[in-house]
């Protein structure tokens, strides 16, 4: 791996960013497109970015309708996993295609054609697409997905777990995940501003899984992924990004509103 990748961040925007969660297959165009330009204020050659994106209101409704998360036990639910699968590039292409107005050179790369997991986790991915394009300058872009699962024949696969793996197996340095609140809020609705390793267990008390419509668990399966990640010593953040400037912000290193998770 090159050393100009020695700033390599993740930020994952969150399903609750990029779509409105109360309409089936609404994108939120206006926040997205000010993300984007947002990042195009940044110099990918001295940050070198990985996004990732949830899947709101494309993916998880039909997800969750035909209980793909749970694995294949019918042949009814094997429309209902084709119709997920399609759900996330529908949005994805939202999503690229806004970025590209940009000028933010992001191309595509599809889980669920270069993942296998077993029981709901990641068994296999080949990241070689994915760690050329970030050497050769462009963003990679991968979003959660419907994936074949060895052991239970369908999965879903969030985009959380996407950024844990990546983390555990690329040089990240940042991990951000754009959501549509503050943080981690404790249960008076505070801010809970800086977790490490000695708090972190009692934190799981405060995160709820959200609600019915979202299969990967909301801010409880979001702490799960973060935890190996904090263990592993990678600076995590989880921030609203639906406050303009915020990304930008952080991006450029800067000290923002949102929980940080560090080692120590
Ligand atoms: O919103 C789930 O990804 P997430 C994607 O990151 C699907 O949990 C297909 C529901």
């Amino acid at each position: 791996m090159n050393n100009h990748l020695e700033n390599l961040t993740i930020l994952k925007l969150g399903g609750s960013v990029i779509t409105d969660k109360s309409i089936q297959n609404q994108a939120d165009t206006k926040t997205i497109q000010r993300i984007a330009k947002e990042i195009s204020r940044i110099s990918i050659a001295s940050t070198p970015l990985i996004l990732v994106h949830g899947g709101g209101s494309f993916g998880h409704p039909i997800a969750s309708l035909y209980q793909i998360h749970k694995g294949l036990h019918s042949s009814s639910q094997k429309i209902g996993f084709s119709k997920t699968r399609s759900a996330m590039s529908n949005l994805n292409k939202i999503v690229v295609d806004i970025f590209l107005g940009e000028d933010i050179p992001v191309v595509s790369v599809q889980p669920s054609a270069c993942t296998i997991t077993s029981s709901g986790r990641v068994k296999h991915m080949d990241l070689e697409p994915t760690r050329s394009l970030l050497q050769f300058g462009f963003v990679p872009i991968l979003h959660g997905d419907a994936v074949i699962d060895l052991a239970q024949g369908i999965a879903i696969l969030s985009g959380d777990q996407i950024v844990t793996y990546l983390a555990k197996e690329l040089p990240v340095k940042k991990v951000i995940f754009g959501t549509n609140v503050d943080g981690l809020l404790d249960l008076n609705k505070k801010l809970i501003p800086k977790v490490n390793n000695e708090n972190f267990e009692t934190l799981f008390m405060f995160a709820k899984e959200s609600v019915a419509s979202d299969v990967t668990g909301g801010m409880l399966g979001k702490l799960k992924e973060i935890e190996p990640l904090m263990k592993e010593g990678v600076e995590t953040i989880i921030l609203n990004a639906k406050k303009p400037g915020i990304i930008e912000e952080v991006l450029k290193g800067k000290e923002v509103v949102g929980t940080y998770f560090t080692q120590r």
